[in-house]
């Protein structure tokens, strides 16, 4: 099978989310079907929708050359996001760590459990920013990521994270 590559989208906001990224991308690597090709910087990003008060997230970004289709590939994310006890509680909740499947090449997926492109990628600047900050030609569905980046609305609430 030819290899396609993905973009997959990661946060957490509970934990050590900092630790809780790096190891799920190794985690997501370390597989026969999946070879890392890049990650982005790590975004400090303010919390769209869900609860009120619920704490900041760390995201990131990462595209892989992958040979495992795509429901096989949505199940490898769970089970990442499994072993990180990950509990689904709350809609947009807090989540130790949460993985999205946001392109599958130019593949186009809408059935019961996968949606590709992710249905609301577009207009979210906690994936977007960065996405063109690793790939600054990337594209989203034909449009550059960059300037999807600029028009959202989250943009203000996003800034790079550099430790602390
Ligand atoms: N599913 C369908 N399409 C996909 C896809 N492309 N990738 C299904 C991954 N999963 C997909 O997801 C629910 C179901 O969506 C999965 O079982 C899968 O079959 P989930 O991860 O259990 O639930 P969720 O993440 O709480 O819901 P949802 O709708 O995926 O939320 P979002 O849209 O991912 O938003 N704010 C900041 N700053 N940073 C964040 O990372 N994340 C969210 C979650 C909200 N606000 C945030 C952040
Ligand atoms: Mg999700």
């Amino acid at each position: 099978m030819n290899a396609v590559r993905t973009v997959l989208a990661l946060g957490s906001n509970l934990g050590e989310s900092r630790s809780t990224l790096a190891d799920a991308v190794a985690a997501l690597a370390d597989n026969p079907g999946m070879k890392l090709v890049a990650v982005s910087p790590v975004a400090r990003t303010r919390p769209v929708g869900g609860p009120e008060d619920q704490p900041d997230y760390l995201n990131l970004v990462a595209e892989f050359e992958t040979t495992l289709d795509p429901h096989t590939l949505l199940d490898h994310c769970h089970d990442v996001e499994n072993r990180h006890h990950r509990t689904r509680e709350v809609r947009w909740g807090p989540r130790t760590l949460d993985v999205d499947i946001i392109t599958y090449g130019t593949a186009h997926i809408d059935d019961e459990v996968l949606t590709v492109p992710h249905p609301r990628a577009a207009e979210r600047a906690f994936v977007l920013q960065p996405w063109a900050w690793m790939d600054p030609h990337a594209k989203l569905d034909g449009k550059p990521v960059a300037e999807l980046a600029a028009r959202a609305a989250d943009l203000p609430g996003v800034e790079l994270f550099e430790g602390e």
